[in-house]
């Protein structure tokens, strides 16, 4: 037995597992030891990982309240500074009605957290502007998902079925770099003797790992699932029987593939024809096949038709329903897929229930005791949420997130946040976001304090207390409950997790996402417990759709879908196309990696990645400073020259402030369904700086 506390990773999806050791006095309590013994990553970190005990230092952390006054931020008490934010808050409702006040949530928060923020907005504030930051994620693979299957769950299988696939299809991921140890189930996939297609527009570490590399433009990765369909139906490759027996919509869907011709396809994608028709014949000999997507194609204006043509392949050739077979997506934050679950989302209720729906409001306000008539309606995506900063929406609590550097088009958004008339932010560490607060409240992070996350997988699982937090410091949960106190709802706002867990548990019952039988004990007990669970007696559904779908005859819904042209294509002016992403070493806006000394260290700042002939056009050398300039904005960086990126793109990761951040140039262009911004697709042009 190790003396260390079982816990997870405070950061992605894959929520690995690892120990915390107690260290003694120094600055840094505790320290990070391997738990091989936890499934999903045997014991692997990642540097951040491995690493993420220097955030809980009193260096890099906030440990007092602060509260602007004369212009500036100053420490304050606990009580003057909620005292602060109540009067606030309760003033703006009272000049400008109760939707003038919003609330912004985040996917790393637990899901007690996301449970209690989103019923403090619908049962306190009663407002119905509240959204997360989870909508820039992984939300057009939920809109796909839900369209097709019914139900969105990030992986229907755990990863470790991965490897018993015949072939994996991953577009726009880079778990290479974005989630280390899962890489691990793509190399044994291929020891088994799978196949590996790897789709984007750079060949990341990732692509060098796959049998095959399509490197299409960005933003096009809907014709190219198009012209794949077309392929298979060309070939007589799709299984007549699995249609007939477990889909419906499949003629208009065939005849919309049909229309699309591979010749056109290679035109728009710039993927070569018989790379097109490897991919098919390598997908279709397998006996069982997967497709994985990850921001890449999701991150669009149109990335839930693109989720929906990549699920259409996979209904064609009968790769789904089936062990080892099927379509997921790789989740990305630690509690990315909890946090759409249960509430902090603009038209949902705990349990992944409907907020516009008569059943699930009467549920749901019967758990929280109101009657469900005193519950807000749907409100607006986060986006559009941010967007109003400042005129309908007036004050903000924010709670797990950094839009300052996250948003799209972010030099528009810092504008909204700074027209706010008050902005109170709940954060670990003083971020961007944090420095424009009129309050901000100090919190407790993961080793700190308990709480449960559900993994990329559906696998809810325990983050345990490991050290008590510095004086000074409280939990989110507290910040909710005595919010709630001073607004008179002293009762229902627990600060205990695993009450908190038990009131989720009676909310999500009878929901799409039921937890109503997972408790504390079994998490730990059973290494987690996957979604849905409906009594205590259930061992949980690590594997989805096997007997029937989620829809309601139980078919799965193929969607007839059309390309279309990224909402900015490259033109004279901006004759290049920018896409984003990340690198190993920093975690999204970086507010709390950028405060790690030897992440820092291999990660130190922005950059602009473009091919050798790009940058000879320019007169551009590795490591010359270059102005990149978009519609609505420009960076000055380093350029980074790799013949592993189309030569017609560039690629910006986004983890820095400042005048290299890589959100100043994207695109707000919503997606109409899932009203995701694209993140991966706008133009700009180069300029030596
Ligand atoms: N190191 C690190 N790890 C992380 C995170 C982090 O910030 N840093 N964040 C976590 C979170 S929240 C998330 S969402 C995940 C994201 O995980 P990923 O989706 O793997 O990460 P990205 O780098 O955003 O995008 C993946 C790839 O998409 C490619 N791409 C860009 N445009 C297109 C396109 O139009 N089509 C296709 N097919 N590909 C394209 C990029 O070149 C990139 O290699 O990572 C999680 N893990
Ligand atoms: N250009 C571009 N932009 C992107 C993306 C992209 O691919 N390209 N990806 C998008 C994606 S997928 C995502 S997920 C977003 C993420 O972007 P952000 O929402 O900015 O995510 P983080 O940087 O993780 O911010 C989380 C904040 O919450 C704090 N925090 C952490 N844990 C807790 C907690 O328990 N409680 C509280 N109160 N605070 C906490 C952290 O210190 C940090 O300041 O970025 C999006 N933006
Ligand atoms: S892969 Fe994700 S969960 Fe695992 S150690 Fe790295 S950041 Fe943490
Ligand atoms: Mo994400």
């Amino acid at each position: 037995m190790s003396d260390a506390t079982d816990t997870h990773c405070p950061y992605c999806a894959l929520q690995c597992g690892m120990g915390l050791r107690r260290t003694g006095d120094g600055p840094v309590p505790v320290a990070v030891v391997e738990r091989p013994d936890f499934p999903v990553n045997r014991g692997a970190l990642c540097g951040k990982g491995a690493s993420a005990a220097a955030v809980l230092s009193p260096g890099a952390r906030l440990t007092t309240p602060l509260v602007r006054v004369a212009g500036e931020l100053r420490p304050a008490t606990w009580s003057e500074a909620l005292e602060r934010i109540a009067g606030e808050l309760s003033g703006t409702a009272e000049r400008y009605g109760r939707d003038a006040v919003g609330v912004f949530g985040g996917g790393g928060l637990t899901n007690e957290k996301a449970y209690l923020l989103g019923k403090f907005a619908r049962v306190v504030l009663r407002t119905s502007a509240i959204d997360y930051n989870g909508r820039f994620c992984m939300s057009s693979a939920a809109a796909g998902g839900i369209r097709a299957f019914g139900l969105d769950r990030g992986l229907p299988f755990p990863v470790a079925d991965i490897p018993s696939a015949g072939c994996v299809i991953l577009v726009g991921g880079n778990p290479a770099e974005t989630m280390p140890p899962f890489v691990r189930y793509l190399t044994e996939l291929r020891e088994n003797g799978g196949r590996l297609i790897v789709v984007d527009p750079r060949r990341t570490r990732t692509a060098e790992l796959a049998d095959l590399h399509l490197a299409p433009r960005p933003g096009t990765d809907l014709a190219l699932a198009l012209g794949l369909l077309h392929l298979v139906v060309a070939e007589g490759r799709t299984d007549e029987e699995f249609i007939a027996a477990r889909t419906s919509g499949w003629e208009e869907t065939r005849a919309a593939a049909m229309a699309h011709w591979p010749e056109h396809v290679e035109a728009v994608t710039g993927v070569p024809l018989p790379q097109l028709r490897d991919a098919v014949r390598m997908f279709c000999d397998a006996e069982t096949g997967m497709v994985l997507t990850a921001r890449g194609p999701e991150q669009q204006a149109k990335g839930t038709d693109t989720v929906s043509a990549w699920i259409n392949l996979c209904l064609a050739t009968g790769n789904a329903g089936r062990p080892y077979a099927g379509y997921g997506c790789l989740t990305g934050q630690g509690n990315g897929q909890g946090g759409r679950e249960h509430g902090q989302k603009a038209d949902q209720l705990p349990g992944y229930r409907k907020l516009d729906d008569p059943a699930a409001r009467a549920h749901v306000a019967a758990v929280w005791g109101v009657d469900p008539r005193s519950l807000p309606g749907p409100g607006r995506s986060a986006y559009e949420l941010l967007d109003s900063l400042g005129r309908e929406v007036r004050a903000l609590l924010l709670m797990g997130s950094n839009p300052v550097v996250s948003a799209p088009d972010s030099a528009r958004i810092a504008d909204r946040l700074r027209g706010l008339d008050f902005l109170a932010v709940c954060d670990v560490v003083l971020s961007e976001t944090a420095e424009l607060a009129d309050v901000v409240l100090p919190v407790t992070q993961w080793a700190e304090e308990t709480g449960t996350m559900t993994n990329l997988e559906g696998r809810v699982i325990l983050r345990r207390r490991a050290v008590d937090p510095p004086e000074g410091v409280r939990s989110d949960l507290e910040v909710l409950n005595g919010l709630a106190g001073l607004f008179g709802h002293g009762e229902g706002f627990e600060t205990e997790p695993e009450k908190v867990f038990e009131e989720l548990r009676r909310a999500s019952a009878g929901g799409p996402a039921d937890y109503a039988g997972i408790s504390y004990e079994r998490i730990a007990a059973e290494e987690g417990v996957h979604w849905p669970c409906p009594s205590a007696d259930h061992p949980g559904t690590p594997r989805l759709f096997l007997d029937r779908f989620a829809t309601p005859d139980g078919r799965a819904r193929f969607t007839a879908v059309q390309h279309r042209p990224a909402a900015e294509e490259p033109d004279g002016e901006y004759p290049v196309r920018l896409t984003t992403g990340r690198v190993l070493a920093q975690y999204q806006s970086g507010a709390q990696t950028r405060r790690v000394e030897a992440l820092n260290a291999a990660a130190p700042g922005a950059f602009v990645e473009l091919h050798p002939s790009l940058a000879e056009r320019l007169g551009v050398r590795d490591g010359d400073r270059v102005a990149v300039v978009s519609r609505r904005g420009r960076t000055v960086t380093p350029a980074r020259l790799t013949a592993a990126i189309r030569p017609d793109t560039v690629f910006m990761p986004f983890h820095w402030p400042g005048e290299a951040n890589a959100n100043l140039h994207t695109n707000p262009a919503l997606d109409p369904v899932s009203r995701m911004p694209e993140f991966k697709a706008c133009a700009v042009r180069l300029e030596r700086a």
